[in-house]
């Protein structure tokens, strides 16, 4: 398979709380179908993509809260985005909740393959937010209470001529996972994410949400030579505001594709993953210029 192919990035705009996963399957149908037309052989949704961002609700366990996570996937309902990736022979990468057989729940990303299989699967690791109901917010964000730390790692995968990785929102905050991702080979990391205008515990950054999600994300890729392809979803959702700003980042740290609006949107931008080694193989070497006997405080 070819090293070099035109990625995309499809944000999806709000989803209303009643909004069932069939509508949110055809719009990102819709998408896909647009991703192709303009010659992508990847797409990227957002996190949590089937539905509207929940963990701004307090719920209380049960089947309130069970209802948002998937059992099976691909299942009745997203079956087909599979059929028609594979149609269309275009790999696509999906945010979800997953309820696993044992009782367990992860926030995850799986990338399908152009044969509609399930090549890779990330459960989120940088879990923000809190654990308990604090009614003074305006909003809340759960994720700590509703989802288990993922247990998969960083894992790395081979997919689209090279090594691919996925991270998820919030930990695209985070240096290590992009470091992790990058020394386990990663060429293109794909993620997405739910990002909230307003920041409750600091909302003198909330003007600087735009900025803090560029920063990271360029920032991860210049420092380990790899290629992004990020999706929000975006939008006013039952009264939040979540930002866009999907972007394709190349290993340069320059930014190629940007989202212009809050709505359901696709950009795209060639990817060559050969162009990983221009920064690879010179200032950030690893092998040759890392120093890891000297970063014993990142895991101790
Ligand atoms: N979904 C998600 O991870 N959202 C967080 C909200 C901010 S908490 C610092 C994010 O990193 O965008």
């Amino acid at each position: 398979m070819s090293r070099s192919f035109i990625a995309a990035s499809a944000q999806l705009g709000p989803i209303a709380r009643d909004e069932p996963r069939s509508s949110a399957v055809d719009r990102m149908m819709t998408l896909m179908r647009e991703a192709h037309a303009r010659g992508a052989s990847l797409v990227v949704f957002p996190e949590l993509a089937l539905t509207t961002f929940f963990p701004r609700w307090f719920l209380e366990p049960g089947p309130d809260l069970d209802r948002w996570f998937e059992t099976e996937m691909p299942s009745p309902e997203t079956r087909p985005l599979f059929d028609l990736a594979a149609e269309l022979g275009i790999a696509f990468h999906l945010g979800y909740a997953e309820l696993t057989p044992e009782g367990r729940y992860f926030n995850t990303a799986i990338l399908v393959d152009a044969t509609g299989k399930v090549a890779g699967k990330y459960r989120k690791i940088h879990l923000p937010g809190h654990d308990e109901h604090e009614p003074w917010r305006p909003f809340q964000h759960l994720e700590k209470r509703y989802f288990e730390k993922g247990d998969l790692g960083f894992p790395t995968f081979e997919a689209m001529g090279g090594t691919l990785g996925m991270c998820i929102c919030n930990d695209r905050r985070w240096p290590e996972t992009w470091r992790m991702l990058g020394l386990g080979g990663a060429e293109l990391v794909a993620l997405g994410y739910n990002t909230p205008l307003h920041y409750p515990p600091a909302p003198e950054h909330d003007h600087l949400q735009y900025f803090h999600n560029e920063l990271s994300i360029q920032a991860g890729c210049y420092q380990n030579g790899l290629w992004a392809v990020a999706s929000a979803k975006a939008g006013r959702e039952e009264g939040c505001d979540l930002i866009g700003g999907s972007v394709i980042v190349a290993p340069t740290g320059e930014v190629l594709a940007r989202a212009s609006g809050v709505g359901d949107e696709v950009i795209t931008a060639r990817v060559d993953l050969d162009r990983c080694a221009e920064i690879r193989k010179n200032v950030f070497n690893f092998a040759r210029h890392r120093q890891p006997e000297e970063y014993g405080l990142l895991t101790s």
